[in-house]
């Protein structure tokens, strides 16, 4: 069955209109390039005064801001692993992203959030298994008692759209 919680869709993230939307970011939590960049960009220079306060932030887990000139009201940042050819535990490291970050938007009453495609940039992870893992993760996450209402895959290039949308399909079969 197809879940209607579930949007995938092609455009920038730091244009949503949601509760919180997910970085793709470094173990610095000080900003750096692709969407992570991005978010900096839009959000502005508060954004990095409060990621300065969190110390930083491990693979696989995630910590939240505000979002301050987004309109999205929060940013969750997580880390996702660094793709090393798939045998340092690169598919748990990816799942833990995406349950701690669902984990944190349940604790703070969340309803709609925005997810890039983590780790399928710079970190190099292969982008169908990423896609697999995040559809069966969120899944498995709206599976269970939850206030999440809406939980949209944000794909910045057509390529990650089409993959995206394969790999949902297949998944409902
Ligand atoms: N909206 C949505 N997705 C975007 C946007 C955007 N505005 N801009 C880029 N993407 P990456 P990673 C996509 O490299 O692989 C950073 O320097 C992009 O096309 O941003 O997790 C951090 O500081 C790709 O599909 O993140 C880290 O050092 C996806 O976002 C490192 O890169 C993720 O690509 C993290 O690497």
């Amino acid at each position: 069955m197809n879940d209607p919680r579930i949007t995938i869709m092609q455009g920038g993230i730091t244009k949503m209109e949601v509760d919180a939307i997910i970085n793709a970011a470094n173990q610095t939590l000080l900003g750096g390039g692709g969407v992570d960049g991005a978010i900096h960009r839009a959000a502005g220079p508060e954004l990095k005064e409060e990621c300065r306060s969190l110390g930083g932030c491990k693979t696989g887990e995630a910590k939240l801001t505000r979002g301050y000139q987004l309109p999205a009201r929060y940013i969750i940042h997580t880390v996702g692993p660094i793709w090393k050819g798939g045998q340092r535990n690169e598919d748990q490291l990816l799942a833990q992203c995406y349950r701690n970050s669902l984990a944190i938007a349940l604790a703070k009453g969340i309803s709609t959030l925005a997810f890039p495609s983590i780790s399928t940039g710079a970190y190099g992870f292969p982008l169908k298994q990423a896609c697999r893992i995040a559809l069966q993760e969120v899944k498995t996450f709206l599976g269970q008692d939850t206030t999440i209402k809406q939980i949209y895959f944000v794909c910045f290039s057509e390529q990650d759209f089409k993959q995206y949308q394969e790999a949902f399909q297949t998944m409902q079969a």
